[in-house]
């Protein structure tokens, strides 16, 4: 979802050098199969305003991409015919298969998307090289009974950090299953966090006077099932319930129990965007919302997706914004925007609220922040197209887009004692200086945004 031109000669490069680095792909058959086969076709359906995106979103898609006046999904030709019917203006294109290519390493590449067994695995082993400042811990289970895997990093103990009242943050990817930079980008913060303890000044401050929570997959069934053998994903969105109709999945991203079922959110357990039978009716966003409830000092959430380039604040289930109609405290809007401005400076992405996107209901910083009024971001990472690796962009780009995205990460660690203090006092030196990483200085610069 986004508006932004594509790059064509770009594109094709990064396409066809990694697509060339694979077994050439073998594409699902159209078939009735509810799960593999479920995207054939990508369907461009014109539409130029948050109200129509937000139709769109309400006929039960999840709209995977938005430009100034249209926006594409993934989905079936049939799906084609039901947006004509409404109304749109829509044509179905057959798939690429590259859209669903994994573009993994060749032996001389160094980066590759992460498997789930390997993110559990890198999340021990630093629990094991630094046992003073990480624990691995369990967030729950899930669908398929498997265990949801977290690590707490904190120079303090638990009685430490509870006694000192230390600020909680927590930082989640992966609700979405094919979204894999959002999981990748957590597992290198952590390591981030952990390997520069003690010889970064800042990183240090910050990992002694916080606890930070880093949970690299919350829909660990839907990775799995994304991620088959590493090289070609099915393109799949949701957690793995088995439905009542014989259909798989709900969105967890539509699950959570604020403002549930009021708009931008289905009923047809098919749909890629149904939120289930009930508000956290899911054992993944009932791990969620046990957590943080259990977690009276968290102050600051992050959730990563893909793909699109985005800072997103709530509200997400109205237009509304923040403190109108009594919802959410007016005083906090204008930290949201100032802490989405201050973070596209870095990463140079589009801050903005939510449901200028469109409006969906039951997202997890909807939830976070109308129920507890945690400051809660969605980034939506890069691409910003699905003719530039969507959903399953290169390997190559794992780095940069960390790298991107470390400075809004550390911004929003830094301001979790107090986010509401970005108003009123400057960013500290090391994320408004350009020093290299790891020489950060402790003290407070005079540069301001
Ligand atoms: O639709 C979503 O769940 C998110 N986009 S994604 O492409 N990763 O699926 C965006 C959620 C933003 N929240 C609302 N618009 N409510
Ligand atoms: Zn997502």
């Amino acid at each position: 979802m986004k508006s932004i031109t594509l790059k064509p000669a770009l594109l094709g490069l990064i396409i066809s050098s990694s697509v060339a680095s694979v077994a050439a792909p073998v594409f699902p058959s159209p078939g009735n199969s509810r799960t593999s086969s479920h995207v054939t076709h990508v369907i461009e359906v014109k539409a130029k305003t948050a109200a129509e995106r937000s139709r769109i979103v309400d006929l039960g898609f999840a709209i995977d991409e938005l430009r100034s006046d249209a926006v594409y999904i993934f989905g079936k030709a049939r799906d084609a015919d039901t947006l004509r019917r409404a109304g749109f203006r829509a044509t179905a294109t057959p798939a690429k298969s590259e859209w669903f290519t994994i573009p993994q390493a060749v032996e001389a590449m160094a980066a590759r998307f992460t498997s789930l067994t390997e993110v559990e695995t890198q999340l021990q082993d630093l629990a094991t090289r630094f046992p003073n400042i990480v624990e691995v811990q369990t967030l729950g289970r899930t669908n398929e009974n498997r265990v949801t895997k977290m690590v707490r990093i904190s120079g303090k103990s638990p009685a430490q950090a509870e006694a000192a009242k230390l600020p909680v943050i927590f930082y989640m990817g992966c609700h979405h299953a094919r979204e894999h930079l959002s999981v990748e980008v957590p597992l290198r913060f952590a390591k981030h966090l952990v390997e520069n303890y003690g010889r970064d000044a800042d990183v240090t401050r910050l990992v002694d006077s916080r606890e930070i929570y880093i949970a690299p997959i919350i829909n660990p069934d839907g990775h799995a099932y994304d991620y088959t053998n590493g090289i070609r994903g099915r393109m799949w969105r949701k957690n793995r319930r088995r439905n009542n109709d014989g259909t798989y999945g709900v969105d967890l991203n539509r699950n959570y129990g604020y403002q549930w079922n009021t708009g931008g959110s289905s009923s047809t357990p098919s749909s890629d965007v149904y939120m289930g039978t009930a508000p956290f009716s899911e054992p993944e966003s009932q791990n969620v919302r046990d957590f943080v409830n259990s977690q009276p000092r968290m102050t600051t959430l992050l959730s990563l997706h893909t793909f699109s380039e985005l800072i997103l604040y709530p509200w997400g289930w109205s237009n509304d914004s923040i403190g109108q109609n009594g919802r959410g405290n007016p005083a906090d809007l204008p930290v949201f925007e100032k802490m989405a401005r201050d973070m596209a400076q870095w990463n140079k992405y589009k801050p903005q609220q939510s449901s200028d996107l469109y409006i969906a209901s039951g997202d997890t910083t909807d939830w976070a922040y109308g129920e507890h009024g945690i400051f809660a971001f969605t980034f939506e990472l890069s691409p910003t197209s699905m003719w530039d690796g969507g959903f399953y962009p290169s390997p190559a780009r794992i780095e940069p887009v960390f790298e991107a995205n470390l400075k809004p990460l550390m911004y929003l660690l830094e301001f979790s004692d107090n986010p509401r203090r970005v108003l009123t006092q400057r960013a500290p030196s090391f994320l408004t200086s350009p020093a290299k990483r790891g020489v950060a200085a402790a003290s407070f610069s005079d540069v301001q945004f």
